[in-house]
């Protein structure tokens, strides 16, 4: 089994050189997927594999806009349309700096496990540009979204690819985006999710992300017969799945001790409580400032600059900022404080090493293709309500989103549990995330 996994894995970095998120991605699902595929006939010596780590369309393109200084400035637009067997390409757009095609197509593979995941006809797809959004004036973020859309429109479309938000795209600028799509087509459809509420937008998207996380969450505790009540948990991040992770578990009656930002990290022993998260959201959302800043209103935190918050002592972690942002000593860490559960917010947020050790000391660990997956659920909620132009209610959509990280939690543990009855979220998400795709692309042959 050993020799056939690096096989395929040599194969795919020779294809892949130097996209090393991309082959973490790839590894991952390789080692629980191929030993699944060699014991089931069907999918056995067809390639499927091969076929979806394959980008069904790579679009690279130029992005050209001008500043507040009248300075014309040059970035790079990427949309990666990964795999279409189950439905239109379906996947966020960020705009970080660090964006590259390895960063994407990371995130479009991934993409395609998750969608599938989560019930729906979603096939997978990411995109973005290593546009900068920090310090750009409302002005400046409008002209680079418009001057984006305006190559990216012939490529998507309400059947063919329905982009949304991820770092650094939120609804202002899925309104900026929303608004050239339209003008440039002369039609108005659900092209976009995570819409305005008065021009197509699905309630409960905003938070979905964050509230499935610990949905997600409180299904696992509950195998163990607990729940968030009294927990101590630790967040990363403070945009928008942190912020809705943090609410939900006040919520539910836990402590949030931390929140971060690219800068460092904030801890508040006395917990942060409602009001101190409508000062986050506003500081973060409205102001656009730094999380440091949170001492200013709150004298008593602590913050730790350049430092991330797995080192302060909790039940519970929930890792909502970025890709590989918790490696192997800070799990080690957070293991010996008694961390008993992690469900990741953020895509990839966990290293392999990390993964490791989380799965060694038995924990209760959630990938985000699974823990995340209440974000593009909700996306294709909204994507029902816009076919349908209709609006269900907030209670509607959040049973709705329930149900769903509900099921998923159930199809990780179909195929996931081992022999001694501890559930392998990563397996379980990996094999059930690819039958449903290997099915529809062996149904469709060879195309
Ligand atoms: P936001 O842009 O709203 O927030 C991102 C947060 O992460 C900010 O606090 C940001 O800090 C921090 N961050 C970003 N990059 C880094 C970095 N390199 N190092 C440290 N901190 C960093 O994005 P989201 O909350 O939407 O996304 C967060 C994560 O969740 C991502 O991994 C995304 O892919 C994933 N995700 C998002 C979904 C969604 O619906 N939005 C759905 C599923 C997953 P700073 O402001 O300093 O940059
Ligand atoms: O990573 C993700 O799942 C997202 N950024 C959300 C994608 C979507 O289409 O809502």
């Amino acid at each position: 089994m050993k020799k056939i996994i690096s096989e395929f894995l040599d194969l795919v970095k020779e294809r892949n050189a130097h996209e090393p998120e991309f082959l973490q991605a790839v590894e991952e699902v390789a080692e629980t997927v191929i030993p699944y595929i060699v014991k089931h006939d069907i999918y056995y010596g067809k390639n499927v594999l091969l076929r979806m780590v394959e980008p069904e369309r790579l679009i690279s393109f130029r992005v050209c806009w001008v500043d507040d200084n009248g300075e014309i400035q040059v970035n790079r637009g990427y949309r990666i349309q990964m795999n279409s067997a189950i439905g239109p390409y379906k996947g966020g757009l960020r705009f970080h700096p660090t964006v590259n095609a390895s960063i994407l197509k990371f995130l479009a593979f991934e993409q395609v496990f998750k969608n599938s995941l989560t019930t729906l006809p979603m096939g997978g797809g990411k995109g973005g540009s290593d546009f900068n959004p920090k310090g750009k004036s409302d002005n400046e973020i409008m002209r680079f979204c418009h001057a984006f859309m305006s190559e990216l429109f012939r490529h998507i479309g309400p059947n063919t690819d329905i982009p949304a938000g991820d770092i650094g795209v939120g609804q202002r600028e899925i309104g900026f985006l929303f608004g050239m799509y339209r003008k440039l087509r002369n039609e108005f459809t659900g092209v976009l999710t995570g819409k305005g509420m008065t021009w197509g937008g699905s309630l409960i998207r905003p938070e979905a992300t964050g509230y499935g996380t610990v949905y997600f969450a409180e299904n696992m505790l509950k195998t163990k017969n607990d729940s968030f009540e009294g927990k101590t948990i630790v967040i990363s991040g403070s945009g928008n799945v942190a912020q809705y992770a943090a609410e939900k578990s006040i919520q539910l009656g836990a402590k949030v001790v931390t929140l971060s930002d690219s800068s460092g990290y904030i801890y508040d022993e006395e917990g942060i409580d409602n009001e101190k998260l409508t000062f986050i959201m506003h500081l973060k959302n409205e102001k656009r400032g730094r999380i440091s800043e949170y001492l200013e209103a709150y004298p008593n935190a602590k913050f730790t600059k350049g430092k991330t918050p797995w080192h302060e002592k909790c039940d519970i972690a929930l890792p909502c900022a970025t890709q590989n942002e918790l490696n192997g000593d800070d799990a080690k860490v957070l293991l010996s404080n008694g961390c008993m559960c992690v469900s990741e917010g953020a895509n990839m947020p966990s290293t392999k090493e990390a993964i490791t050790e989380f799965h060694k000391a038995k924990i209760l660990f959630a990938p985000g293709k699974a823990s995340n997956a209440g974000g593009v659920a909700t996306s294709g909620l909204e994507m029902t309500q816009n076919s349908l132009r209709y609006k269900w209610t907030r209670e509607e959509v959040d049973k709705k989103l329930k149900e769903i990280m509900g099921d998923i939690h159930q199809s990780c543990i179909d195929y996931g549990t081992d022999e001694d009855g501890y559930i392998d979220y990563v397996k379980g998400a990996n094999i059930a995330g690819f039958v449903k795709v290997a099915d529809a692309m062996l149904a469709q042959g060879v195309v």
